[in-house]
């Protein structure tokens, strides 16, 4: 059942309320008392028929009603580590959606908590990215960083997801300003579904330091140029990016164009419970469907740990 093995490598774009089963989400709204909408995992699991971002996120934020104590946020994230010890991730940076569960009620601290008390126990490495939700206001935002400030011990950095066209970075200046400010590293989503702009705003107005798909940027050569010459790390998510509909099949998808313009290409599972597997599947498609090389798939690994937010030592490590 395991797919061939892969090298040790490391997962730098998972949202955490992504890698949600739906035996995990009948398993939760059982002990928390809440009556779903679906007669079955069966019938959950048939409701995964996405055509764009927008249809993937309303019941991706449906799901996580389910979500109300942290133990259920530690369980969550213990199940993505032990996935992630079967897989060969060493190290993972993995991205939470704190405004989606202040929303329902559910405070800061039992999300954090829950999530980091799973990171605590595991033998995977691996931290925090809070998310802002970008279809949300700027002021939605820096109250998210507000609450998460008694917590910055156990956040490594902060990251923009959720809707992306008509929600440019320039929203968000101000937030990741103060985000830098308080030492956090900083991501964004951008050139997923938006345009190269959206790549370009992240850099120069939010100061990012990895970009979450990029795939758009090819789009611009420019802005290629400076990808490669700034090795701005691109993490791409092949098995996402078909079945949100931006390209019609793997095989025709543009990893390799990435790689031959020489960027730093990272591979990565984004929402694993939706999109048909984690980072080993991810690697195996583009294996078998891009043809990449034994050479290629151990540079991709590599790649992960040179855009991981690990010190020298700790990467050299890994490397
Ligand atoms: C996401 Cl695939 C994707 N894109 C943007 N935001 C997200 N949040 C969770 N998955
Ligand atoms: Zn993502």
């Amino acid at each position: 059942m395991n797919a061939a093995p892969t090298p040790p490598k490391a997962e730098l774009h998972v949202h955490i309320e992504g890698t949600l089963e739906p035996e995990m989400v009948f398993d939760l709204a059982r002990r928390n008392g809440i009556e779903l909408p679906h007669e079955s995992v069966a019938d959950l699991r048939a409701k995964y028929r996405f055509s764009d971002l927008q249809s993937f996120l309303d019941i991706y934020y449906a799901n996580m009603a389910v979500l109300r104590t942290e133990a259920d946020f530690r369980d969550l994230a213990a199940a993505y580590l032990d996935r992630c010890a079967e897989q060969g991730v060493r190290h993972a940076e993995i991205f939470f959606d704190p405004q989606a569960h202040l929303k329902r009620g559910v405070p800061m601290e039992t999300v954090i908590g829950g999530l980091h008390s799973a990171l605590a126990d595991s033998d995977v490495s691996a931290s925090l990215i809070l998310c802002f939700l970008r279809d949300e206001s700027a002021e939605s935002a820096a109250e998210a960083l507000r609450l998460a400030e008694p917590f910055l011990d156990r956040i490594v950095g902060v990251g923009l997801d959720s809707a992306e066209v008509g929600h440019p970075p320039s929203k968000f200046t101000e937030v990741f300003a103060r985000a830098r400010e308080l030492g956090l590293r900083a991501v964004a989503h951008a050139g997923e579904e938006g345009p190269p702009e959206y790549v370009r705003e992240a850099l120069d107005l939010l100061g990012v330091q990895r970009i979450d798909h990029g795939i758009r940027a090819l789009e611009d050569p420019e802005l290629v140029e400076r990808l490669r010459r700034e090795r701005i790390p691109l993490t791409v998510c092949p098995l996402s990016n078909v079945r949100l509909g931006a390209f019609a099949e793997l095989s025709g998808h543009t990893l390799p164009a990435l790689l031959e313009h020489g960027l730093l290409v990272t591979v990565n599972s984004d929402d694993p419970a939706y999109f048909g597997g984690y980072v080993d599947e991810n690697f195996d498609a583009v294996r078998r469907e891009l043809g990449l090389s034994t050479e290629q798939l151990r540079e991709l690994a590599a790649n992960s740990f040179r855009a991981a937010f690990l010190d020298d030592r700790r990467r050299d490590e890994f490397l």
